[in-house]
């Protein structure tokens, strides 16, 4: 039994470079509950990160009591992180749950049913379509829901009502990610695999503090570093995360400023040689406006508007540009910082330098963050066209009208999809007048949280919020839909490395709360959408049924899922997509030919000029012949959005904890990770804290131009200038038995955080603002930050305090099984010769 509130990844497994990662399995059950208690084991997998682990849940009395790791998984060979083993049962299956559907009355939200509340969204629904027409609607939705819950609600959108304005928190979460891979290679979808951490001699970590939040994923690296012949890290974060303690060379870069060192690290390797001209030539086109975009940036240029040592740049690029095997990792620290696409991007464009893409330990991940981002973008639901189809190709278009059978017309593709950020501008400025928020809390996730509240309580909105909870959103609607959580429904999902899993129902949802699909359904009949022939647009009875049709969406298309059924995906691993007769078993990772989805008939997209987004369009873009090759996509630096001055002189960034999940409607609900890190803190760096006369657990207040929060300070290793909080702390104080007491104190980042977007993936500056700190009153004690991540205190200076450490103590013990069976192979080994 280990402590895993202490011991976040468990024991080590080491092992060495090409073997395969041994097996661990991981499980816990509900106290006083032991294994011969549970009645069954039902398979899933877990949906508290991208890292889609394998998991079973254990049932006793119609209850989920506990869960474990699935160990023939190829994700997780039995692992689960904190969230996993904590959150996952203990965060649904509660005792303040929604139950009921509520509509307001008066001004106040009251119990109804579901035929009120289903009424009242239809009514008003039908009188804006006739009166407006459809761009008076919008739909916010989610990275958390299943494949079959996007592309319902997918098809009511886009075929059913004929919005553009449909886009999810994936806006928020990985649009960046499906935008670098769709301006480099042509379409959304993960060259990489994480069998590429077992293969690789050099990990680079782009912006992302896996330790903490794939902490599966870390315990494979951290089993590779243990081992024989470990990988070299290179670490690119303002704080000294865990990845960071691990790393060779942690660059800690000024917030804002990815793209200067990415520029740095590319003109390195064209200097040096470190390039394989023969992969340029074949597969790539564009490089000569990339050498010259870089040339600027030399090594004292990038050190100093990145602060850091011109040394320290040179030995990255040296480990990157001489490593056989390099697997490169990117998140939210370049996806929500700064010219997002532009710096993503040209991570990719390192690896077509070497050309280290589709070679055993040569993976790009350009990594999801929600556990379903990835089938919100493949079904659309973001916007975009289902099938990673391209709304700007009128074949396109007309395939999904046939597939549906709609007029063509119908689907919106006149203009871009729009953005989340310009869908809360349209309610702002009154022109969308109904507004459907699913499993996402934007009152606490969404930048600049003064506007955000104003744009929720906007007389001229119809809000619909659907959620397990009543949260800081929910209080805003009209109307709420009581929802089946994870572990109440079936369906299926598709990790960071493209693995689809089914996730089984285990327990009937509580009182009247329905799955999300049966609420699209519901709406889609009421409202009489239909088909050409006149038959109903959606007659579906169940997931499988949607998960058939969303097959036929996929055939041809890079996300290929012909090959995948249920039955398929029960009693094993998930399956990699794309899964088809050719490829029976999956594809471990893509474009081990060489060949990309440029091609101007087969592409996503014919892509954007990454300084300021404006299209290119399909006239220029077939002009340049792409023909399969992967193109070099760069723009110049600029400075960031809000930058320090005199007034507001800190860089503000703000992230995440490893034991909370975003705004902490499961990981409050669960006793050990809520005790873990029960409220908001923010760190400071040691010179910082004493040139403010600081020291640990002082209650500052941290000020932007639009907002402020109260906190106590953390002195921890973030850099110099720089100051972090984290994103999870909203309005309200979650109890663990029933019930959540109002906190009155302004503490979520998002007060202080910018409403600018990237302008390529529009996805939100979430990580760099200017903010002034001014100190409150005396500390009563510690900070309850963790000590045992990127929080924990600094090492000397500044931190004249004990600290407590964080652990989980008796209720957090889980029982790890080493090695109880052979690890499982990857989909397809052979591709490994
Ligand atoms: N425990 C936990 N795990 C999670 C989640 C969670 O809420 N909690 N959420 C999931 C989701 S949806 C997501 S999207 C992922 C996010 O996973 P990550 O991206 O790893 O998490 P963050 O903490 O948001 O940001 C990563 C790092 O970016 C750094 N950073 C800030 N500004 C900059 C910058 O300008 N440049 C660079 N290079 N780095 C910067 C921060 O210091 C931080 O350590 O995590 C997933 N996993
Ligand atoms: N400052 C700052 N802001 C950020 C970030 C950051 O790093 N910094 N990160 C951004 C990122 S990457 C993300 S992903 C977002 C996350 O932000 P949100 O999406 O707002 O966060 P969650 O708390 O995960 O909200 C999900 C909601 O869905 C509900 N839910 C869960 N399962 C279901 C279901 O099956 N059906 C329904 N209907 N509801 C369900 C939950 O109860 C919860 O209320 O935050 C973003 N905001
Ligand atoms: S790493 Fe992610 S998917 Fe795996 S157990 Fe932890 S939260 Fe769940
Ligand atoms: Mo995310």
């Amino acid at each position: 039994m280990v402590d895993r509130i202490a011991e976040i990844w468990g024991t080590r497994t080491p092992y060495a470079r090409d073997e395969r990662w041994p097996v661990r399995v991981d499980q816990v059950l509900a106290e006083g509950i032991h294994e011969s208690d549970v009645e069954r084991w039902v398979q899933s997998a877990c949906v508290l990160c991208s890292n889609g682990c394998g998991i079973d849940i254990a049932v006793k009395d119609g209850s989920m009591v506990g869960v474990r790791g699935r160990a023939m998984d190829i994700v997780n060979h039995g692992r689960l992180g904190p969230k996993g083993l904590f959150a996952s049962w203990q965060g649904v299956d509660n005792k303040d749950r929604l139950t009921r559907p509520l509509v307001r009355e008066n001004g106040v939200l009251v119990e109804s049913d579901w035929d009120t509340a289903m009424q009242r969204i239809v009514s008003r629904s039908k009188t804006l379509l006739e009166n407006k027409g459809p761009l008076s609607h919008g739909f916010y939705t989610s990275g958390q829901l299943f494949l079959e819950e996007y592309y319902a609600q997918a098809i009511v959108g886009k075929a059913g009502i004929g919005t553009p304005h449909m886009d999810g928190n994936t806006r928020l979460c990985t649009a960046t990610a499906a935008t670098a891979m769709k301006e480099s290679f042509g379409s959304d979808g993960q060259p990489g695999s994480y069998v590429d951490i077992d293969e690789c001699d050099a990990m680079f970590l782009f912006g992302h503090n896996m330790a903490e939040t794939q902490t599966v994923l870390w315990a494979r690296v951290l089993d590779r570093i243990t081992g024989p012949d470990k990988p070299r890290i290179v670490c690119v974060d303002p704080r000294l995360t865990d990845v960071a303690r691990h790393a060779e060379v942690h660059l800690a870069v000024r917030p804002g400023t990815n793209l200067a060192l990415m520029h740095g690290l590319v003109r390195e390797l064209f200097t040096n040689g470190w390039i394989d001209q023969d992969y340029i030539d074949q597969h790539t086109m564009n490089m000569d406006e990339l050498r010259t975009t870089v040339e600027p940036w030399t090594l004292d240029s990038v050190a100093e508007t990145c602060g850091v040592d011109a040394e320290d740049v040179r030995r990255a690029a040296e480990i990157f540009g001489t490593s056989d095997r390099v697997l490169s990792t990117v998140l939210q620290g370049f996806y929500q910082s700064s010219q997002a696409t532009a710096s993503s991007c040209a991570v990719n464009n390192l690896h077509m330098l070497r050309g280290l893409i589709g070679r055993p330990g040569c993976g790009i991940l350009q990594m999801n963050g929600q556990p379903t981002a990835q089938n919100n973008r493949e079904c659309g639901a973001d916007g975009d066209l289902s099938g990673f189809r391209n709304w700007e190709n009128p074949e396109h278009v007309q395939e999904l009208a046939d597939l549906w059978n709609v007029d063509s017309v119908i689907i919106p593709h006149w203009s871009p999809p729009t953005h989340a950020m310009q869908i809360f501008r349209y309610v702002e400025q009154g022109s969308i007048e109904f507004l459907w928020i699913s499993a996402t809390n934007p009152a606490v996730s969404m930048p600049q949280l003064p506007r955000i509240r104003d744009i929720l309580a906007s007389s001229s909105l119809f809000l619909v919020v659907q959620d397990l909870y009543l949260t800081e959103t929910a209080r805003y609607a009209d109307v709420v839909l009581p929802a089946a959580g994870w572990g109440e429904k079936t369906g299926t999902f598709t990790n960071v490395n493209r693995t689809v899993h089914l996730s089984e129902q285990a327990i009937d949802p509580p009182g009247e709360a329905r799955s999300d699909l049966d609420t699209f359904l519901d709406y889609s009949r009421r409202m009489g959408f239909t088909r050409l022939d006149g038959t109903p647009l959606l007659d579906w009875k169940g997931p499988e049924d949607v998960f058939n049709a969303w097959k036929e969406c996929t055939r041809g298309r890079p996300c290929d899922y012909t090959g995948i059924t249920y039955d398929k995906l029960r009693g094993g691993s998930g399956v990699p997509w794309p899964c088809n007769e050719d490829h029976p078993d999956g594809v471990v990772r893509l474009y081990r030919d060489g060949v990309f989805a440029t091609d101007p008939e087969y592409c996503e997209t014919y892509g954007h000029d990454l300084l300021t987004g404006a299209t290119i369009g399909p006239e220029t873009y077939k002009a340049m012949k792409p023909a399969g090759r992967a193109i070099f996509k760069t723009a110049p630096y600029q400075p960031a959005h809000e930058t320090p001055d005199e007034d507001y002189p800190f860089r503000f960034t703000t992230g995440r904890t490893v034991y909370h999940f975003h705004t902490r409607t499961k990981t409050a609900r669960s006793p050990q990770l809520n005790h873990a890190a029960p409220d908001a803190w923010v760190e400071m760096s040691v010179n910082d804290a004493e040139s403010h006369g600081l020291i640990e657990g002082d209650i500052v207040r941290v000020e932007s131009r639009r907002g402020h929060i109260t906190a106590p300070v953390r002195v921890s290793g973030i850099r110099d200038g720089s100051i972090f909080a984290p994103f999870h702390y909203g309005y309200w104080d979650e109890g663990t038995s029933g019930g959540a007491a109002p906190n009155t104190r302004y503490r979520a980042a998002n007060e202080l955080t910018i409403t600018e977007w990237d302008p390529v993936s529009k996805q939100p500056v979430l990580k760099n603002a200017a903010v002034r700190v001014e100190k409150i009153a005396d500390g009563v004690g510690q900070s309850l930050a963790p000590t045992t991540t990127a929080s924990r205190p600094a090492e000397r200076g500044g931190n004249r305090k004990h600290v407590l450490p964080t652990v989980g103590g008796p209720a957090a013990q889980a029982k790890e099984t080493m090695a109880p069976v052979d690890p499982p192979m990857v989909a397809t080994e052979e591709e490994h010769s």
